[in-house]
C-alpha cells in the first residue's frame, strides 16, 4: 500500500498554484507542497487551496447517471446505466436536428473542465451543426477581452506574474486580489507594495482586504467606473502627461482620442461617480508618471453592461502611458477560473473556431474542415443570454457541462422559468445542482483530482494536472463522456481517443498557440509554459515587445463616450446594490458548500450597509432584511458597517444574489448587468 506522491494544480482559482496529492489506493489522504519544482505558490496555500480535495469526498457526489421522473424543478430522478444515458440523449437529439435542425441545439461549456474537455465540447457542437456554444465566461471577463482584443489585438495579461513585483505603483480597480487570487496578491502584489513601498491605489465601493496598504481609496458608485475613467484620461491629455514617443511610435488615434475626452473633466465625473475631482486630478497624476505600471481591473469593472466602455478607457490609459509591451508592467484580462483559458482559448464562443478565428471566415473555416474531415456550420450562434432567452422558442437541446447557471446568470427566477421551456437538458456534473434540477438526464463526472488534463492560469501559464484519486461510482471523465456520446452519435471516428493526451496531441496541432504544449513537454516540465507557445519550450513570456497584433503593429487608441448604467438608483429602488467574492467561496457553491473548513467558516450570505443607511432604516446589524430589486427580492442578515460607501449595498455571489441582476446585456459583448442595479432595503419585523 504505497503512497504517491502526484503533482495536481489547485482545483480553484487562476493563480494555478501547484502542491502534492499523497494518493493511496486511489484516495488522496493529505497534500503536500512540491519540494522539487519551481511552482507560482512558492510554497503557500490560500484557505481553498488547503481545502482543495474536500469536495470530492462529499457523500452528495454523483454516482450514477440519472433520469427525471419528477417535475422539472422538483429534484426528482431515478439512476439509469449509462448505456441507456446515451442512448436516450443520442435519441432526442438526433429528434431535435430531425424536427427543428441543428440550430435548435445548444451547448454550455466550462471553465471548471479541462482544455481538451472544452476542445472536445466544441467539436463535438460543431459536428451536430451547431454554433450555438458559449460558457458562463461570458458573465466573467468579456468587457475587458473584447476591448482589449479592439485595442492591442489579443487581451490575455500582458506579464508574468513575477513582472507584478517590480511595479512603481499597483492600481488595483474593481478588483479584490487578496480573496479571488489571494496567492498572486500574497506573493507579487504585497512583495511590491511592502518590501518596495511602493504605492496602492483601489478603486471599489467597499473596503478590501487589500485596502490596508492603499494610499488612496477611490469609492465610485457602483457602475459609474467609465466617468471616473474618462476623467483621469481627460487630466493626462489636457495636462499634457502621456508619453509623446509611446504614443507617436506605437498607436494611433491620439488625435480623435484627445478631442473626445475633451469635455470629461473632474468636476463633470465627480458629479456622476462620486469621486473628489481633486483626488481624480491626484490620482491621474500618480499614473502617468508611472514607468512600471500594475494596472489590475475585474469584475467591479468587467461585469457592467457599460464595462466595455470602461475597459477601453482603461485600455487607452495604459497605452497613453506607455505601459504596455515591455518588462516589469502588469494588465490585462485576468480570468478567474483554473480552465477560463482553456474554453474561452479553445474558442467556446458563438462566433468562433478552435483556432480563435471566426465562423465566418472562410479560410479559417476551410482549415478547421480539413483538420476536423467534417463540415463546420458558418453562421454564428448565440451567447449565453441569448441562448436562456431563446429557450423554448428557437432553442429545444441543451447540454451544459460544468456550468450552474440556474445560480451564475442573471436574474435567476427568469432562468429557471426558461430552463422549463426546453424539450430536453443535460446536465453533466459533479454534484446535484441548482440547474441539474431541471434536467431530464443529469450525467456523473469525475472531479478534479479523479482525472489528467491541462489547466492555463491566468499569467498564460499552461501546466498539467494529474490523476490522483478513483471516481466515485460510476461517475467517468468528461473528456471520456463526450467521446462516448460521440460514439452513440455515429460521431466515433472524429473522436478516436483513449487519453487525454491524445486530445492535448491533437490541440497542438489544430490551435497554433498550443503548438509547443505537448503532453511530454508538461509532464517534464510541471512549470509548464506560457501561451503562445509555437514550439516546446518556456513559451510567451512578454506580450507586444515588438508590437501589437495589429495590421501595422500600433495599438488603436479609442475615443469613448459617457454611458450610463441600464438600472440607476431612483425613488422606489433608493440603493445601489453590488456583490463580490469571498476567499473561502467558489461562485454558486456546489463545491465550496461540500467543503467541511470552508463552509464552517464562511457559513451564510449577508448584505453590506453603511452605519448611516442603517439608522435611517432603522436596521441594526444581524437583523433579517428584504432586499428588493424589480426582479425579486430575498431575505438576508444585515451587515452594519463602514466598510462599505453611503447609498450602496453589497452581497457575496455565492448564495442568491442573481435572483436580483438584471439580464440586460451590451450590443458587443453581451455581458449582462452583475453588479449595479438598482434596490431596496425592507425592515423584516
Ligand atoms: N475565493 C474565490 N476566488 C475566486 C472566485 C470565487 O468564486 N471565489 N472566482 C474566480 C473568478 S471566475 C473570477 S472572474 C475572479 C473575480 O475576481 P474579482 O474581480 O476580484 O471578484 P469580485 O469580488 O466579484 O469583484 C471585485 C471587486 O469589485 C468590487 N466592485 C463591485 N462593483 C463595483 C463597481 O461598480 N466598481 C468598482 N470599481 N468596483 C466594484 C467589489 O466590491 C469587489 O471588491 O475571482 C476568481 N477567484
Ligand atoms: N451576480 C453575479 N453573477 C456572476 C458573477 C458575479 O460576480 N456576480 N460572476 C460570474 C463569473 S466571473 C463566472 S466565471 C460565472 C461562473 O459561473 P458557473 O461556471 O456557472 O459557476 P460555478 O459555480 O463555478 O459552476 C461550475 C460548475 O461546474 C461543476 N464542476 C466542477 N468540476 C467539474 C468537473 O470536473 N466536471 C463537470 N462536468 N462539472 C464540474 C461545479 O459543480 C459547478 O456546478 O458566474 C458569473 N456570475
Ligand atoms: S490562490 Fe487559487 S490556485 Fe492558489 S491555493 Fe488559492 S485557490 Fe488555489
Ligand atoms: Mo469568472
Amino acid at each position: 500500500m504505497g503512497e504517491k506522491l502526484v503533482p495536481v494544480v489547485c482545483p480553484w482559482c487562476s493563480v494555478g498554484c501547484r502542491f502534492y496529492a499523497v494518493s493511496v489506493n486511489g484516495y488522496i489522504r493529505k497534500i503536500e507542497f512540491d519540494y522539487d519544482h519551481p511552482t507560482v505558490n512558492r510554497g503557500r496555500l490560500c484557505p481553498k487551496g488547503v481545502a482543495s480535495y474536500q469536495f470530492i469526498n462529499s457523500p452528495n457526489r454523483l454516482k450514477k447517471p440519472l433520469r427525471r421522473v419528477g417535475e422539472k424543478g422538483e429534484g426528482k430522478f431515478e439512476e439509469i446505466s449509462w448505456d441507456e444515458a446515451y442512448s436516450i440523449i443520442a435519441e432526442k437529439i438526433k429528434e431535435t436536428i430531425g424536427s427543428y435542425g441543428p440550430e435548435a441545439l445548444a451547448f454550455i461549456a466550462s471553465e471548471k473542465i479541462f482544455l481538451e474537455e472544452n476542445y472536445l465540447m466544441h467539436k463535438l457542437s460543431k459536428a451536430l451543426g451547431t454554433n450555438n456554444l458559449d460558457f458562463p465566461g461570458r458573465y466573467c471577463q468579456y468587457s475587458n477581452s473584447v476591448a482589449r482584443t479592439v485595442m492591442f489585438g489579443s487581451s490575455a495579461a500582458t506579464n508574468p506574474f513575477a513582472d507584478a513585483s517590480k511595479a512603481d505603483l499597483v492600481v488595483i480597480w474593481g478588483h479584490n486580489p487578496a480573496e479571488t487570487a489571494p496567492i498572486f496578491f500574497g506573493q507579487y502584489i504585497e512583495k511590491a507594495i511592502i518590501d518596495n513601498d511602493v504605492e496602492l491605489i483601489v478603486v471599489d465601493p467597499r473596503a478590501t482586504r487589500g485596502h490596508k496598504y492603499s494610499g488612496l481609496h477611490l469609492k465610485p458608485y457602483p457602475g459609474t467606473d467609465l466617468a471616473l475613467a474618462l476623467a483621469i484620461l481627460n487630466v493626462i491629455v489636457t495636462e499634457d502627461l502621456y508619453d509623446k514617443e509611446f504614443v507617436e511610435e506605437r498607436t494611433n488615434g491620439f488625435k480623435e482620442l484627445a478631442d473626445s475626452v475633451a469635455k470629461y473633466t473632474p468636476e463633470w465625473a465627480e458629479k456622476i461617480c462620486g469621486v473628489p475631482a481633486g483626488t481624480i486630478r491626484e490620482v491621474a497624476r500618480k499614473i502617468a508618471s508611472s514607468k512600471n505600471l500594475v494596472f489590475l481591473i475585474n469584475e467591479g469593472v468587467n461585469q457592467h453592461v457599460n464595462g466595455y466602455e470602461t475597459s477601453l478607457v482603461v485600455a487607452n490609459i495604459i497605452a497613453v502611458t506607455g505601459n504596455i509591451g515591455k518588462d516589469g508592467v502588469f494588465s490585462g484580462v485576468f480570468p478567474g477560473a483554473n480552465c477560463g483559458y482553456c474554453a474561452a482559448m479553445t474558442g467556446i464562443a458563438p462566433n468562433k473556431l478552435p483556432t480563435g478565428k471566426l465562423v465566418t471566415d472562410e479560410e479559417a473555416r476551410k482549415e478547421v474542415e480539413r483538420l476536423w474531415g467534417f463540415k463546420v456550420p458558418e453562421k454564428p450562434g448565440l451567447d449565453l443570454t441569448a441562448m436562456i432567452r431563446s429557450m423554448g422558442d428557437g432553442i429545444h437541446f441543451v447540454y451544459a457541462a460544468g456550468a450552474n447557471i440556474a445560480k451564475s446568470a442573471p436574474n435567476s427566477a427568469w432562468v429557471r422559468e426558461q430552463l422549463k421551456k426546453l424539450d430536453f437538458l443535460v446536465v453533466q456534473d459533479i454534484f446535484l445542482t441548482d440547474t441539474a434540477m431541471y434536467a431530464d438526464i443529469v450525467l456523473p463526472a469525475a472531479a478534479w483530482f479523479e482525472k489528467t488534463g491541462t489547466a492555463i492560469s491566468a499569467e498564460r501559464r499552461v501546466q498539467r494536472t494529474y490523476q490522483a484519486a478513483d471516481p466515485p461510482g460510476e461517475a467517468k471523465p468528461d473528456w471520456l463522456i463526450f467521446v462516448e456520446l460521440a460514439k452513440e452519435l455515429g460521431l466515433g471516428e472524429f473522436f478516436k481517443y483513449e487519453h487525454p493526451d491524445e486530445v492535448l496531441r491533437e490541440i497542438n496541432n489544430v490551435i497554433p498557440i498550443f503548438k509547443g504544449a505537448t503532453p511530454e513537454y508538461l509532464k517534464e516540465h510541471l512549470e509548464g509554459c506560457f501561451f503562445p507557445c509555437s514550439e516546446p519550450g518556456e513559451g510567451t513570456k512578454v506580450l507586444f515587445k515588438k508590437g501589437f497584433k495589429k495590421p501595422d503593429g500600433k495599438a488603436q487608441l479609442m475615443a469613448v463616450d459617457w454611458r450610463e448604467p441600464p438600472e440607476m438608483p431612483d425613488e422606489e429602488y433608493p440603493f445601489w446594490l453590488t456583490n463580490f467574492r469571498l476567499v473561502g467561496h467558489w461562485h454558486t457553491g456546489t463545491m465550496s458548500f461540500e467543503s467541511k473548513s470552508l463552509e464552517k467558516r464562511w457559513p451564510d450570505e449577508y448584505v453590506m450597509i453603511n452605519k448611516e443607511d442603517a439608522r435611517k432604516l432603522g436596521v441594526k446589524d444581524g437583523e433579517l432584511v428584504k432586499v428588493e430589486t424589480r426582479r425579486g427580492s430575498i431575505l438576508v442578515r444585515a451587515s452594519v458597517t463602514d466598510q462599505i460607501m453611503e447609498g450602496v449595498i453589497a452581497m457575496p455571489n455565492h448564495w442568491q444574489i442573481n435572483f436580483l441582476t438584471l439580464e440586460e446585456t451590451h450590443e458587443k459583448t453581451k455581458m449582462a448587468e452583475l453588479k449595479a442595479v438598482a434596490a431596496r432595503v425592507v425592515k423584516v419585523e
